[in-house]
């Protein structure tokens, strides 16, 4: 077990510092429990308000028929789900949904098309429904695959806020879980997007049978990009019937806690996002992971197919834990 008290002066020196070695992240990882809480709670407060959330609604605007082979994916048409490929949302339902994420106080759209890659001809559907729900006083987030930085350029002129892209995994386990692309696709994609001068939104999942390394390579990647992400969701595997990650069990809550602790260390000024599967999480889990850094969620009673806790429950929760929504 590594010592707080050496540890301690050193973080806060090394912030944001872009240099993190695996070997520094498993450290913090093997810190006690307390000290590593203890520690990221006291950074979390140095950075932002401990009681407020910054709430996403998510919505799928082409849900299913992805030719890539993600394991944990619903949406992948190599795998048997029940999700079927269907056509991209009309812009009219579009607008309805974010109007509904407006009232119930979400501050965020998140636009989900499941694309390998972002086509040319896409860009004045995205357009437009980027407009609809920036017109509502929304911020705007797409995740739509792969993108060159010249369509991220067009995004941020149609008005994109953020754009999304996970790395999902670590290096060395990421050919484990999808083969059709490789994490170096995904890199370049994160850097046109940065280029492109839109703020990035990447993180990763877990639960998916990775071991401690390569959550620490996963959280290593992320906070040695330059600069860091400005949003990094933490999803906890939602595990989807017909796909190759079917019966993976549930990762122990402590070291999603832990988790959430080394990212909000690492990336002290990102938003971190207790993401996928809320839904199977106590609601200690939950407020642990709120302690140990994480101040925003998806907001809504569903992800992209699968379920997230319904809006009351959440503002129960946030009432017993004193919580607040951020307002934008
Ligand atoms: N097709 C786009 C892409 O791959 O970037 C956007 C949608 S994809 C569903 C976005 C992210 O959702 C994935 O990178 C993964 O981290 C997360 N995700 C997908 N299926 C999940 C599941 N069953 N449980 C938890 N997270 C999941
Ligand atoms: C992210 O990191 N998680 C979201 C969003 N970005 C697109 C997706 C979660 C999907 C959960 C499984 C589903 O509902 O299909
Ligand atoms: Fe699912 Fe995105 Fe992978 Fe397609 S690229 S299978 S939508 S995670």
């Amino acid at each position: 077990m590594t010592d707080a008290a050496t540890l301690g002066p050193s973080l806060s020196a090394c912030q944001s510092r872009g240099d993190w070695s695996r070997g520094e992240i498993l450290d913090l990882f093997a810190l006690s429990f307390n000290d590593l809480l203890f520690q990221a709670h006291q950074v979390h407060r140095r950075h932002w308000d401990a009681n407020s959330v910054q709430l996403s609604t998510l919505l799928s605007v082409k849900t299913g028929g992805c030719g890539e082979d993600c394991g944990y994916c619903a949406q992948s048409a190599r795998y048997r789900t029940g999700v079927e490929a269907e056509k991209p949302m009309a812009r009219a339902a579009v607008r309805a949904a974010a109007e509904k994420a407006k009232a119930a106080g979400a501050s965020r759209l998140c636009m989900s098309a499941a694309w390998r890659q972002l086509k040319d001809r896409d860009l004045p559907y995205l357009a437009g429904l980027i407009e609809e729900v920036k017109k509502l006083g929304l911020e705007t987030c797409v995740t739509a695959g792969m993108v060159t930085k010249g369509q991220a350029e067009f995004l941020r002129d149609s008005g994109l806020d953020y754009y999304n892209h996970n790395i999902d995994t670590s290096p060395e386990y990421y050919g484990r879980i999808i083969t059709t692309h490789g994490l170096g696709d995904r890199l370049a994609t994160l850097n046109a997007v940065r280029a492109a001068g839109l703020k990035v939104c990447s993180g990763g999942i877990i639960g998916i049978g990775e071991s401690r390394g390569d959550r620490a390579g996963m959280l290593e990647i992320l906070a040695n990009l330059a600069p860091q992400p400005e949003s990094v969701p933490i999803n906890s595997l939602v595990p989807v019937r017909g796909t190759p990650l079917e019966d993976e069990p549930p990762l122990d809550r402590l070291e999603l806690a832990r988790t959430i602790a080394v990212a909000r260390l690492l990336m002290p000024r990102s938003y971190v996002r207790l993401s996928a599967g809320r839904l199977a999480m106590s609601d200690e889990a939950q407020a642990l992971c709120f302690f140990a850094g994480a101040n925003s969620i998806f907001y809504g009673e569903k992800l992209l197919t699968t379920g997230n806790p319904e809006r009351g429950e959440d503002q129960a929760l946030f009432d017993k834990l004193g919580l607040q929504a951020e307002t934008p």
